[in-house]
């Protein structure tokens, strides 16, 4: 028997669900009738989702889905695929997913997809770029840019190749087949395969144990992964979080204190570490 987990609405959107579990997020495509693609107003408002999810310190962790059980995301509409970019309400062609993407890899909470049906095209990027992916054994995985005339060429390719390989990602582009659940978790492309009527439950189970850890261990761990691959940003990230953590320090609120009192600050007390 499946276990049902009662989820709370944070915030009403029209192409998504946005409810929370505790202190769990889902951010849910609500577009089922067209395998969860998405529409530059579906990812903008899964980025004001994000937004709140950073600013909510209840929220420890995001788990990215969509509904129906079919598919997690088939990727840009392609229904609404104008000339230069997906177009929205305003005319404006756009590929706001990239905005979404970097969004996922620099939010400092640990982002996880949880994956029934298909993961395809930029929907499969978007599973990529998470921290973790738990997927369903109906779940299907591959890109299909170079059959329907577009590419993901920056993390959609690079850290895809980064995960699984080289070799493997050049086939998976390449060739754009598709992979089932056991194929995805061979080449490492996946974290667990889980059936159907489990993915939720496991899903929620491995949020509560990452719940239980420090949070910020967590936050600095996620910037420590992305600094290597993501260059001056990837220190930038990792640097905040470091100025945070010297924020919290006495050593420098005694630089803040001195200058609000007006006096010289005095930082002979503080150890000099080897
Ligand atoms: C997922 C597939 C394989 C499922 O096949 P199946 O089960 O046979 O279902 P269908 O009958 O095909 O689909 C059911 C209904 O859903 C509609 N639909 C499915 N996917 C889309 C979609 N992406 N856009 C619009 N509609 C979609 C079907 O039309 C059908 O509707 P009805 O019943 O009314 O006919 C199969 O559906 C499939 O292959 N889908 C297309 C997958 C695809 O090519 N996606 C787009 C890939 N490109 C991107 O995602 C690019 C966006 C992007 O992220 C990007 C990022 C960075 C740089 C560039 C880009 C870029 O633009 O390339």
């Amino acid at each position: 028997m499946a276990e049902t987990i009662e989820w709370t609405p944070i915030k009403e959107f029209k192409e998504i669900l946005f409810s929370q579990h505790g202190g769990i997020a889902k951010i849910s495509i609500n577009r089922p009738q067209v395998h969860n693609a998405f529409t530059p107003l579906t990812v903008d408002e899964m980025i004001e989702a994000m937004d709140i999810c950073r600013n909510r310190t209840d929220i420890g962790v995001i788990v990215f889905s969509g509904e129906g059980g079919k598919a997690f995301c088939s990727g840009g509409d392609q229904s609404v695929r104008g000339h230069g970019g997906y177009i929205g309400e305003n005319a404006v062609p756009r590929l706001n997913v990239l905005d979404l993407q970097k969004m996922i890899r620099s939010i400092p909470k640990p982002v996880i997809a949880m994956v029934a049906g298909w993961a395809i095209g930029g929907g499969h990027v978007l599973h990529v770029v998470c921290d973790l992916t738990i997927a369903a054994d109906n779940a299907r995985f591959g890109q299909t840019g170079p059959n329907v005339g577009s590419f993901d060429g920056g993390f959609g390719a690079s850290y895809l190749a980064r995960v699984v390989g080289q070799k493997k990602a050049r086939e998976i582009w390449f060739l754009c087949d598709q992979y089932d659940a056991q194929e995805a978790l061979d080449m490492g492309l996946v974290n667990k395969v889980v059936p159907l009527d489990k993915l939720e439950e496991t899903t929620v189970a491995w949020c509560h144990k990452i719940l239980q850890k420090s949070p910020l261990a967590l936050r600095m761990l996620k910037s420590a992964f992305n600094a290597e691959l993501d260059g001056q940003a990837g220190i930038q990230e990792l640097a905040g979080n470091a100025t945070l953590l010297y924020y919290l320090s006495d050593e420098a609120k005694e630089g803040k204190n001195a200058f609000l009192e007006k006096r010289q600050p005095d930082f002979s007390k503080f150890p000099k570490f080897p």
